[in-house]
């Protein structure tokens, strides 16, 4: 099928992140995929070899439409394609935020009727087999780590904690650009941007990640090592709910002190609380996160529920 991704890139490299590893994933199993968008610069670092099957385009200035529409996170595609949608009848989609909070369940795939007589869909990311599931592994990562000692990836938002995390970890940052590199000290080293997949190497490469957002989130989940994850902020506080919906469902079995040392550093990494006298257990860790990603990788993934999705109503309408 013909695919048109549309992404407004608001803040950060999630938006951008998404859309570009959902469009290399379409097009890496032979769809032909669009992607407008109206902010490409961190393509130049983030996917500078480009992928199969997939172009790039301006999101103001597209052609006609396909037949898929996704639309990342309500961006609204310009007005006059949506007029064109009208007559070209695609499927239209509304991918959505990722998380972890049990209405997602609810609303994933719910029908959206617009003004115009399409009907819109809602599709939810998640981490359970009722919702739209989890863009997979990217390949070519290599599992093995490099020799050298312990070592930590940190990715992250401006980060009051950053001097507590140098203090208390035992073991060498890897820092990659933006906030992380306020940081400044003789166990640090300071990584430039790399491509998607690079960032996926170096993830596996670490024995402890930080993360950030929504892709590099799912990113540590594949890397399966032990990771922190800081939420990105809203103003209205929901991220607090948000960050422990996730926690819920990560430490869902996990061993009772585990569990809590693990949720006083998320809190603490996140804002939300003093920084914990203990590091959780490692091996209690692995486990944590071994468990999570099997369970996860037993769900069917985000792009090939798209695929259907799309493919059953597009069947639906004919
Ligand atoms: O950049 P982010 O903080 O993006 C955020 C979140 O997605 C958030 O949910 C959203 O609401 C907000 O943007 C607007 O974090 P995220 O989602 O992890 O995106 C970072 C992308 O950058 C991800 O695809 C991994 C990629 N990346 C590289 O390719 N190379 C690198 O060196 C690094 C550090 C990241």
């Amino acid at each position: 099928m013909h695919w048109d991704i549309f992404c407004r890139v608001i803040d950060n490299y999630g938006d951008i992140g998404v859309c570009w590893r959902l469009a290399a994933q379409l097009g890496a199993r032979g769809e032909t995929v669009r992607l407008w968008v109206d902010d490409a610069a961190a393509l130049a670092w983030m996917a500078p070899q480009g992928a199969a099957g997939v172009q790039v385009g301006a999101f103001d200035a597209p052609g006609l439409p396909g037949d898929v529409v996704v639309e990342a996170f309500g961006c609204d595609p310009p007005a006059a394609f949506v007029v064109q949608m009208a007559q070209h009848r695609p499927v239209w989609v509304n991918l959505e935020y990722l998380s972890a909070e049990p209405w997602v369940e609810r609303a994933h795939a719910l029908p959206s009727p617009q003004a115009n007589g399409l009907q819109k869909w809602f599709f939810f990311p998640g981490f359970t087999a009722a919702t739209g599931g989890l863009l997979g592994p990217g390949p070519g990562v290599t599992a093995a780590r490099t020799p050298g000692p312990r070592r930590a990836s940190v990715f992250c938002y401006a980060n009051p904690m950053l001097p507590r995390l140098a203090e208390t970890f035992d073991g060498e940052l890897w820092l990659t650009p933006g906030a992380a590199q306020t940081l400044d000290t003789p166990h640090t080293r300071r990584l430039p941007f790399t491509d998607q997949a690079g960032y996926d190497q170096l993830l596996a490469d670490c024995d402890l990640n930080f993360v950030r957002g929504e892709d590099s989130l799912v990113r540590a989940i594949w890397a399966g090592r032990p990771f922190v994850w800081q939420i990105y902020p809203q103003d209205d506080g929901i991220h607090r709910v948000k960050l422990d919906a996730f926690l819920d469902l990560f430490l869902a079995g996990a061993e009772p002190g585990f569990a809590a040392d693990l949720r006083a550093l998320s809190h603490a990494w996140n804002g939300f609380g003093h920084w914990p006298v203990r590091w959780p257990d490692a091996t209690e860790w692995q486990a944590a996160c071994d468990r999570f990603g099997v369970g996860l990788a037993a769900q069917a993934d985000l792009v090939s529920q798209l695929q259907n999705f799309a493919a059953g109503k597009a069947a639906g309408r004919r």
